[in-house]
């Protein structure tokens, strides 16, 4: 097949999964057509069955904003119509969705029919495509759309409950690459971040809001009180500036490092105890997953998707948003006891394994050709 997708560029975990879909299709012999305004950060090898189309904007001084629906629409209709693409993939409902549609409509009226499928990742339905700004437009493109896949169940059931959708969705889990999300030995870094065997707790994220980071500090402090710890901080956004003052007020910045956004995060998920995820809402929790695959147990919140991928008492522990009393209590459980952890590090991976690319892949493929096969008969 030859297929178009579409994504944020960015660090976003829907950014991730897009690249990284894209390449495992590319692997499997499909031509994939990357259209997004900037290299997705994911994208780092040059494959033959991978191509890169840049939006590019016309600056005009009359714009305060840049308009990117329409630079990425018509750039959308020129690949379709010039690399004779089979089908468009659009990660993150808004505003591709509605992108796609346009692009959509352009090409049937130069008798083209292109199917397209939307992905809804998470806070696309929670947070952002739910706001009245935002909905009549995102429920049409949703509905437009000739296939739609969510990342979880409860994404799924979010969409139901918050749209007026008339439409199936199909839940496709997020997936890992474990060539690259796998326990290795980094002794020597471990050594250089906890050099008297303090016990290492992470959190990776992109510090918005949702993410709730200052509830990763509160757990922290109250673990490091009882047991010798370090935290180490992955990722950078919005919160940051307020989490180091939080760090600085408790007196806590010699045990909790902030690393910036990290490209192997794999090798520091490696020397990790413990993951903390106290989201306010997340529909999958990609992170969380990549720490099961290198075997680190996860402390979370029950939001979301969250209790579709930590199994409460097997692989970490689930708690109420913004309990960081009971998360911190379950972080000592895992931590204070070799066994316990043992035992959950052993069971995050088993977990994980169900996830691994080669078993979510092919769903993909599988929905693709449903989706073209279904769309034939609207073919001009
Ligand atoms: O919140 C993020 O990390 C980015 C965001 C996005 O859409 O780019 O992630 C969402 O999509 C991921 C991939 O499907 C999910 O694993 C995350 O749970 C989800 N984030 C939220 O729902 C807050």
């Amino acid at each position: 097949m030859k297929i178009g997708i579409v994504c944020y560029p960015t660090y976003g975990g829907s950014g991730v999964i897009a690249t990284e879909l894209g390449k495992g299709l590319a692997m499997r012999g499909h031509k994939v057509h990357f259209i997004t305004y900037a290299p997705p950060a994911r994208l780092e090898h040059f494959h033959e069955n991978i191509f890169y189309n840049e939006v590019r904007f016309a600056d005009y001084p009359l714009f305060d904003y840049p308009p990117y629906e329409t630079a990425l629409a018509s750039k959308l209709v020129d690949v379709v119509k010039y690399d004779k693409l089979d089908i468009l993939h659009v990660h993150y409902a808004v505003p591709h969705a509605s992108v796609a549609y346009m692009a959509k409509k352009i090409l049937l009226s130069e008798g083209i029919y292109i199917p397209t499928v939307t992905t809804l990742h998470g806070t696309d339905i929670t947070l952002v495509g739910k706001n009245p700004v935002y909905a009549p437009v995102v429920t049409f493109a949703i509905n437009k759309s000739d296939g739609v896949t969510a990342v979880s169940e409860s994404l799924k059931q979010d969409t139901y409950d918050n749209f007026n959708i008339d439409r199936d969705i199909k839940v496709i889990y997020n997936f890992i690459d474990f060539e690259r999300f796998k326990r290795t030995n980094k002794e020597h870094f471990k050594k250089a971040v906890a050099p008297l065997g303090e016990k290492v707790l992470i959190h990776v994220s992109n510090f918005r809001k949702v993410k709730k980071v200052e509830d990763v500090v509160h757990i922290f402090e109250k673990v490091v009180k009882k047991i010798p710890a370090k935290l180490l901080l992955v990722g950078d956004g919005p919160e940051r500036q307020n989490v180091e003052m939080l760090c600085r007020q408790l007196g806590l910045c010699d045990s909790i490092r902030f690393l910036g956004k990290q490209d192997a995060v794999e090798e520091l998920l490696a020397i990790a105890d413990l993951f903390i995820m106290p989201s306010a809402s997340e529909s999958f929790g990609l992170s969380a997953l990549e720490a099961m695959a290198c075997q680190v147990p996860v402390i979370s919140t029950n939001a979301g998707g969250l209790p579709e991928v930590n199994i409460h008492g097997v692989t970490g522990f689930l708690s109420n948003i913004g309990d960081v009393e009971d998360m911190a209590k379950n972080a000592l459980l895992i931590l204070e006891n070799p066994e316990i952890h043992q035992k959950f590090s052993a069971a995050a991976l088993a977990n994980a394994e169900q996830y691994s690319i080669e078993n979510i892949l092919p769903h993909y493929e599988a929905y693709y050709e449903a989706v073209i096969s279904r769309s034939l008969y609207l073919k001009p």
